[in-house]
């Protein structure tokens, strides 16, 4: 059961930037269901988006697995043979905790997990990956050679789902889905020293660009198909596919 979260409930004389310590691991399910608007439909349906695009024998990611939900929602959604997932994060405390959250699953699908910065894993043979809500937190001179990467790596007819806290290029629109982000957070019991202390550190760690970037990056990477499948405010999800999309399964 997760701790809740209070760690900005107090006064700090100055807000250090944010890290995934075992403070944040303590809460985490907590503070992501609280922070995130959509997060349990998000991961709910990254396993529905694994049972259709998962391939037989493949290999599927979950890049910044933090607790390994993204990880869980795949194991128990598809149904192909022989897959593998690879889960990574760079956290050792957040690994740690995964290890003990794997443990306790019953699921069947072998789980990697690999504490390690995602852009020294390989990407090989997969056909699924996610970034949920961690492309955002690394440098974004460094976003574009991941892309790279991951499209290299998937199968034809592949791919990768993308979260992010995003942007908007109209000033008065990103104010109002700021706002609104916050109205969520104050109707999830956050105080308005909470919200202030966290987007503090926050600042300068997650850095949000706009759908049209993310967009255009993912095209040059290589995919053929990005679609915006889910957006909430200032949260979106993405679904690029290596190659044309296939018709949908006669059912
Ligand atoms: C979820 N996907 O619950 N390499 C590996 N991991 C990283 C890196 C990196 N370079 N940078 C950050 N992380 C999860 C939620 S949280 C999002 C993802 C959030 C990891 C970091 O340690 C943390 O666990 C995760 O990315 C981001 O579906 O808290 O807003």
């Amino acid at each position: 059961m997760s701790q809740h979260d209070d760690i900005y409930a107090n006064p700090l004389g100055s807000v250090s930037t944010f890290q995934f310590d075992q403070p944040v691991v303590d809460v985490f399910p907590d503070m992501i269901q609280r922070s995130v608007p959509g997060y349990t439909t998000i991961i709910a349906m990254i396993g529905t988006l694994a049972e259709r695009y998962a391939q037989a024998g493949s290999r599927c990611y979950d890049l910044g697995s933090s607790l390994c939900a993204a990880t869980l929602a795949m194991r128990h959604r598809i149904p192909a043979a022989a897959c593998e997932i690879v889960a990574v994060d760079n956290s050792p405390a957040m690994v740690e905790r995964a290890r003990a959250v794997l443990a306790a699953d019953s699921g069947q699908i072998p789980v990697t997990l690999v504490c390690d910065d995602l852009q020294q894993v390989p990407v090989v043979d997969a056909s699924v990956v996610v970034l949920n809500f961690t492309l955002q937190f690394i440098p974004v001179a460094e976003r574009e050679p991941i892309l790279t990467k991951i499209y290299a790596g998937l199968r034809p007819g592949g791919v990768l789902i993308l979260s992010e806290k995003v942007a908007f290029a109209d000033r008065d629109h990103e104010d109002l889905m700021i706002e609104l982000h916050h109205s969520f957070k104050r109707a999830n019991g956050y105080s308005e020293l909470e919200i202030a202390q966290k987007r503090a550190a926050l600042e300068k760690i997650l850095i949000p660009e706009t759908l049209g970037t993310h967009r255009e990056r993912l095209k040059k990477a290589g995919f053929d198909s990005v679609d915006v499948w889910f957006q909430c405010f200032n949260f979106a999800s993405m679904i690029a596919i290596k190659g044309k999309p296939a018709p949908p399964p006669t059912l």
